[in-house]
């Protein structure tokens, strides 16, 4: 994703815990040991144990054991380089790249929704400096009209950014916001509009049909819009970050696929969710649910949070990702060459 960098000293810092709690425990058991049955069934149990889902933990071990017992694998850094090589491979690169308009068919919409709390606004500040920091021109619209005070949250990031946002009434609908946005954006000719939401969960219905209807509206003044519809998950919530991806991904597809006037349909295709970010990974030890993420959605992680401020984003980049999650604690540095 040519936009996005990778800082991996930032990234490494961020996943601190992931590494402590998750790694380090894998690795100081394969570093320098041989391999027996023992080892590799210790090697079972914590994968199991971790947040990398079951099939992931499965596949791995099923590999290591294969191999040990054709005499093809003996050492334990073995099966550590064996496990990183299999995680690499797991994201293909078209994964990651964020839906565009494509040329001429500005501007691209990106809809942002997910549960109360899990760091909408600060990941479209985000979102929004990256691009504008690329030279791309950005408009937000403030779409979550419920909220007391998250239209102010939204105007603050967008005064210290450098965009504009529009907005609407406290408590009005959000999808006559949405209606504004795009008029706006195409009236000014922008890149990019990123529409915040308020938190909802997948299970409260007039709130997802609220969704549908900022789709609709959206489809309708911008055919092929919205491109990307990115739901936010919060690293921290571990598994339950994992029922929210399975469960916004069939709620948000479902009520398109039911709901009125959207036969544009969105960018998503099936109508879903196309892409996550993943806040707040920064905070937690639980940097394996990217992994499971994997393991049990078809849904691309496009990006990762790993801090409050808005420089605090990352592409979701395998390489870089597990490169850092199995960096050696105390040689940091050693043996990655990311952008600094
Ligand atoms: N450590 C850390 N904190 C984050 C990250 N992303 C967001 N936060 C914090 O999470 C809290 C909630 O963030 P918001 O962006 O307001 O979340 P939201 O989903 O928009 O919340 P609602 O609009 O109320 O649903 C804030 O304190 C953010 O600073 C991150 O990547 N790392
Ligand atoms: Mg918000």
């Amino acid at each position: 994703m040519g936009f996005f960098k990778t800082i991996i000293s930032k990234l490494r810092q961020g996943l601190e815990r992931t590494r402590e709690s998750f790694v380090t425990g894998i690795r100081s058991i394969l570093l320098g040991r041989r391999l027996d049955e023992d080892l590799i069934a210790e090697v079972e149990r914590r994968l199991l144990e971790s947040d990398v889902g079951v099939r992931t933990a499965n596949r791995l071990v099923g590999g290591i054991r294969e191999a040990f017992r054709s005499g093809r694998m003996e050492r334990g850094d073995q099966a550590l380089d064996y496990i990183k090589a299999q995680l690499k491979t797991m994201w293909p690169p078209a994964d990651r790249e964020l839906l565009t308009a494509g040329p001429g068919n500005k501007p691209t919409v990106i809809l942002v929704t997910g549960v109360n709390g899990v760091g909408k606004t600060t990941s479209i500040a985000k979102l929004c400096r990256t691009l504008r920091d690329r030279r791309a021109t950005v408009l937000l619209g403030a779409c979550d009209t419920f909220r007391a005070g998250a239209v102010r949250q939204l105007e603050i990031w967008s005064e210290r950014l450098g965009v504009e946002v529009v907005k609407g009434q406290q408590g009005g609908d959000p999808a006559a916001v949405a209606f504004d946005a795009c008029a706006a954006a195409k009236a000014r000719g922008v890149d990019f509009l990123i529409l915040d939401t308020a938190g909802r969960l997948h299970t409260q219905d007039p709130l997802m049909r609220q969704l549908t209807k900022i789709r609709s509206v959206v489809s309708k003044q911008i055919p092929g819009a919205p491109h990307e519809v990115l739901l936010v998950l919060d690293a921290t919530s571990g598994q339950n970050a994992l029922r929210q991806a399975e469960e916004f991904d069939r709620a948000v597809g479902e009520a398109v696929a039911a709901g009125p006037g959207d036969q544009a349909g969105g960018g998503g295709g099936r109508g879903g969710v196309t892409g996550i970010f993943l806040a707040k990974l920064d905070g937690t030890a639980r940097g394996g649910i990217v992994i499971a993420i994997k393991d049990v959605t078809s849904i691309p992680v496009k990006f990762i949070g790993v801090g409050e401020t808005p420089e605090d984003i990352q592409p979701f980049d395998p390489d870089a990702f597990v490169e850092a999650m199995f960096a050696p604690d105390q040689s940091a540095g050693h043996g990655l060459s990311g952008e600094e």
